[in-house]
């Protein structure tokens, strides 16, 4: 069942709330992706600094008979699921070619954004009228469930463009283990990761001249204060970023520049001067963490693609 808006706006104001309410106050980045923020991170895409969406482009253009190989090689029909698909600029290379190679495919894009879909599914159709093409809104798990319902073929989930950063540690691991047991035996999984490189690579890519990840950021804020009625100033808050080599997590914060009081619906929040609102990890891995996750989660690891400058690396993995 498709939830309506206002279960899902309950669910907005309840995570925000608890959030805010928590002793290291957080916002869930999944929340960046309204309108605006749809359009501030095609903005950041095409940063000179954000190299991600390059280095996953250059796999995907250069690759692409490789990574096609990958996917049919276990034989007969498939869906190509994408979680988090976005504007699919990366795999649209992949498909154009599974097209061409008239393989028997269903590509299914799977995003939180309503809006992104939309686009997406004109765009596609415009570009590839033979493309089968059946959009899913919703969060992840609901809707490879609906996936699984609509059809009982071969699955080849895609999870690219470091997505998977965005998760803690132990919630990737979590992740990857529930995408498992979701699967079934001889189902793929292609997830991208960002791999370590020069920490200052990677602290600029989230800290750009322009401000435009700033930008992206504060429009949290603004959609609170349009969807759940707050009153979020945003001067009063600036973007920090910062990244740790040892650990491998890049993380951004909003900073509370003066004391001040947030009413949300009928709720208010406390702001002591300088206090931080975690709001993202991206999470940077090393070829052999990676091959850990894949081996504790239980998968098998097929391949690995990477880019010509070695910095973002594309995993085949089999249930
Ligand atoms: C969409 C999660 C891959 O973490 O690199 C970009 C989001 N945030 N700049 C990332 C993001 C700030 C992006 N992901």
């Amino acid at each position: 069942m498709q939830k309506t808006d206002e279960n899902q706006n309950d669910k907005f104001y309840k995570e925000v709330v608890e959030g805010l309410g928590s002793p290291q106050k957080y916002l869930q980045p999944k929340y960046f992706y309204d309108k605006t923020g749809d359009v501030l991170f095609q903005q950041i895409m095409a940063m000179p600094e954000y190299y991600l969406t390059r280095c996953e482009l250059d796999i995907f253009k250069n690759k692409t008979a490789g990574l096609a190989k990958a996917i049919t090689a276990p034989g007969g029909a498939f869906d190509l699921i994408e979680l988090g698909a976005g504007d699919a600029t990366k795999s649209s290379y992949l498909l154009e070619y599974l097209v061409e190679q008239q393989t028997d495919f269903t590509y299914m894009p799977i995003d939180i954004s309503g809006n992104i879909l939309t686009v997406l599914d004109e765009n596609l159709k415009a570009k590839m009228p033979q493309l089968d093409i059946v959009c899913l809104e919703g969060e992840y798990f609901d809707m490879l469930g609906k996936a699984a319902a609509l059809s009982p073929r071969r699955k080849v989930v895609m999870f690219l463009g470091a997505n998977i950063g965005n998760m803690e540690l132990e919630e990737a691991h979590n992740f990857c283990h529930d995408l498992y047991r979701n699967l079934n035996p001889g189902d793929l999984l292609f997830i991208g990761f960002d791999l370590k490189k020069h920490p200052d690579t990677i602290l600029q890519a989230y800290n750009d001249k322009a401000g435009i990840t700033s930008k992206f950021n504060l429009n949290l804020l603004t959609r609170i204060n349009r969807e759940l009625g707050g009153d979020f100033n945003l001067e009063d808050f600036e973007h920090y970023q910062m990244y740790d080599p040892q650990t491998g997590a890049c993380k951004s914060f909003l900073v509370s520049l003066r004391e001040q009081e947030v009413s949300i619906g009928d709720k208010t929040v406390h702001f002591k001067k300088d206090e931080t609102v975690f709001m993202e990890i991206s999470q940077k891995f090393s070829e052999a963490e990676i091959a850990l996750i894949a081996e504790e989660t239980g998968f098998k690891a097929l391949q690995t693609f990477t880019d010509d400058k070695g910095w973002f690396m594309d995993a085949v993995w089999e249930v």
